[in-house]
């Protein structure tokens, strides 16, 4: 009895996958495609212990939280380190980048966190150098969800899937074609109230584009598109033939703007995920 009733179990699990939705996963990535507007991004210039071009913004002063030119690197001899010993103490690597209206920019890092948070801003400003309300993004290591200041002050789309690998890429897309302008933007890396370590190199602020990479499961594909928000097609898989796994990347698209992949299964169930979210009024 005990046999027939597992073999059961068995075929109804099997249906029950046959019908599935085919199911994505995402891995975005920006990539930067022009002139680097950030000076020293490697933290190779500069003299005594600090990095010439790079200010440095913290709310306590040492050894609460403190500032290192460190001599580890993922390029050249050198990075920025931010070293905390407080859940009280948050501190920032900055530098002020002019920008043009109607832009989109890319701002890129990597960081090698040791431990604690890594947070990544940039604040618009006016030519004054105030701070321009409205014009403020943040993104946070995925490993933080569980701090206590997640999710009510945290929002949940500043918490990026930061992979757990050294000299992780962190990004942002900086947009100024809304009708908050900013003169500049003051660019800010660095810990965010949680004891730790982190070192930042290669910081990139400028033209960039999206590579995004998606690999699509659970169900027997008949194709796999990407589109843009008017439908036109960007990549396309061909026939699949039921295959049960798919992976694709499409390059080279344009930031700042809602993108469109669409999974659809033999039996005709389709799965759709925008990124970075679906514009509005679009069909989910
Ligand atoms: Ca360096």
């Amino acid at each position: 009895m005990t046999r027939a009733f597992g073999i059961l179990l068995c075929v109804m699990t099997a249906c029950m996958a046959v019908a599935d939705a085919p199911s994505i996963v995402i891995d975005a990535r920006g990539v930067p495609s022009g002139d680097n507007l950030i000076a020293n991004p490697g933290f190779e210039e500069g003299a005594g212990d600090w990095p010439s071009d790079w200010g440095w913004a913290p709310n306590q002063p040492p050894p609460k939280i403190d500032r290192v030119w460190a001599q580890t690197a993922l390029s050249g001899a050198r990075s920025a380190g931010v070293v905390s010993e407080s859940s009280s103490a948050s501190a920032y690597w900055t530098q002020v980048v002019p920008v043009e209206p109607g832009r989109v920019y890319l701002l890129t890092a990597r960081v090698l966190l040791e431990d604690g948070t890594v947070l990544v801003r940039a604040y618009g400003q006016d030519a004054e150098g105030n701070a321009l309300k409205g014009f403020d993004r943040r993104a946070y290591d995925r490993r933080r969800t569980t701090h206590p200041l997640a999710p009510a002050y945290w929002k949940p789309e500043w918490i990026i899937d930061m992979a757990r690998e050294p000299w992780a890429p962190v990004d942002l897309v900086v947009d100024t074609r809304g009708e908050v302008v900013p003169a500049s933007v003051s660019v800010q890396i660095g810990s965010y109230f949680a004891p730790g370590a982190l070192y930042l190199d290669d910081v990139y602020f400028g033209p960039g584009a999206l590579t995004l990479g998606y690999v699509v499961t659970g169900a027997p594909l008949a194709s796999v598109r990407v589109l843009d928000a008017a439908g036109n097609e960007q990549t396309a898989s061909g026939d699949l033939g039921g295959a049960e796994r798919h992976e694709g990347r499409a390059e080279g698209l344009a930031l700042g703007e809602a993108w469109l992949i669409e999974a659809t299964a033999t039996d005709g169930t389709a799965t759709r995920y925008w990124y970075p979210a679906a514009p509005e009024g679009a069909a989910q």
